[in-house]
């Protein structure tokens, strides 16, 4: 499937995989987390009110976006608001609305074929050829010019989303023609095709710059004592919708540049659709945050819909799930070029820079 010069790298034999895991909200223990105990308890009726309103209003939303499998439309269409720009939009909701259920494979419950890391692990990371990265530097450059720009304004305090841009197929054509002609070299595409069973295509592509000022996975709960992080910090499950993720690094990286993480194995744990559904829903409504007003909310949640899939900061050292999540995670030290494609649905956590600078293009395939 790989063509030549092309590299699969295995991952360390030390870690031990995530044994069959079958989620249930218990598993995060939210009142014996010193940021979390006594909240619930407390909450007024109209907390509890604000709260339940706040879930159905972003429930409601969420199943529309599901419905129409809104991460699977182009960016460009998603971005143009003209009439014409609306009216294409439509259509291509409408198409995926009556397409049916296009994710077959739920990892979860699919048997592992023989020799399909992607399968087993959850996450499969190849080597690129020098002169194929050489090539998406130099065609990807002014996409990391404008997205530095844009970060230079902001300094400290930078959430996620400002780390990262977005392509547009129709403005860096080249870009998205060399990012495919990689990923279809590169077996990327043909091992997602197996693992969706159907075809997959390119859907976005996102140039991410990661570095010291980051600090969205630091200040978690700002209002209490920094302390250590938890060994499972910034770990969590995608909201995104979408399938697979392909991570290209345009940096060497090592221990302390951000290496993206990933729970070997945690592709296989079982979740009923429901509960992905509400991790979803809280993880994009805000109440999944953990600054003290979206914890408040959360807390006065009934005990059922306290999920989210950002759920790593706020697993307790004793916790079981967490000790599985620490002896499984990979961190993925590896160099320029290297490509780390992964199940969105595993538990995984994006790269925490203490020096220096890591780059990355991110590629959603679904
Ligand atoms: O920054 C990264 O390495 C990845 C962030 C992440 O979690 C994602 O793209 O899903
Ligand atoms: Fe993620």
């Amino acid at each position: 499937m790989t063509s030549p010069g092309y590299v699969i790298l295995d991952p360390d034999p030390a870690l031990r995989p995530m044994p069959d895991v079958v989620w249930r909200p218990e598993l995060i223990d939210y009142e014996h987390h010193d940021a979390y105990r006594g909240l619930s308890a407390a909450a007024d009726p109209r907390t509890r009110l604000k709260a339940g309103a706040v879930f159905a209003a972003g429930m409601a939303k969420l199943l529309l976006k599901r419905a129409i499998r809104y991460e699977m439309i182009p960016y460009d269409l998603r971005a143009d608001r003209s009439v014409a720009g609306r009216l294409r939009f439509a259509g291509a909701a409408l198409r995926n609305m009556t397409a049916g259920s296009m994710r077959k494979r739920h990892a979860a419950s699919t048997a592992v074929r023989d020799g399909a890391p992607l399968d087993q692990h959850g996450v499969m990371v190849i080597s690129v050829p020098a002169d194929r990265v050489e090539r998406l530097e130099q065609v990807s450059a002014p996409q990391f010019e404008t997205l530095a720009a844009r970060r230079g304004k902001s300094n400290g305090q930078r959430r996620f989303e400002e780390s990262r841009g977005q392509a547009s197929r129709i403005a860096a054509a080249d870009l998205f023609a060399e990012i495919e002609t990689l990923l279809t070299e590169s077996g990327v595409m043909a091992a997602s095709n197996a693992y969706l069973g159907r075809t997959a295509r390119l859907i976005d592509v996102n140039p991410q710059i990661n570095d010291v000022t980051d600090s969205f996975w630091r200040d978690i709960f700002p209002d209490r004592d920094a302390g250590d992080l938890p060994a499972t910090a910034y770990c969590h499950r995608d909201a995104s919708g979408g399938d697979l993720k392909a991570i290209i690094y345009l940096s060497d990286v090592g221990e302390r540049n951000g290496p993206f993480s990933y729970v070997l194995g945690s592709n296989r744990m079982r979740i009923s659709r429901l509960d992905d559904l509400i991790c979803e829903a809280n993880d994009s409504n805000g109440l999944g945050a953990t600054d003290p007003e979206a914890r408040k909310l959360f807390a006065a949640l009934p005990a059922r819909l306290r999920q989210k899939g950002a759920f790593g900061n706020d697993l307790t050292p004793d916790s079981g799930i967490g000790a599985d999540i620490h002896a499984g995670l990979w961190a993925i030290q590896a160099k320029k070029g290297s490509i780390v494609l992964f199940d969105t649905k595993g538990i995984h956590r994006g790269g925490m820079v203490v020096d220096g600078e890591r780059r990355v293009i991110t590629c959603v395939i679904g």
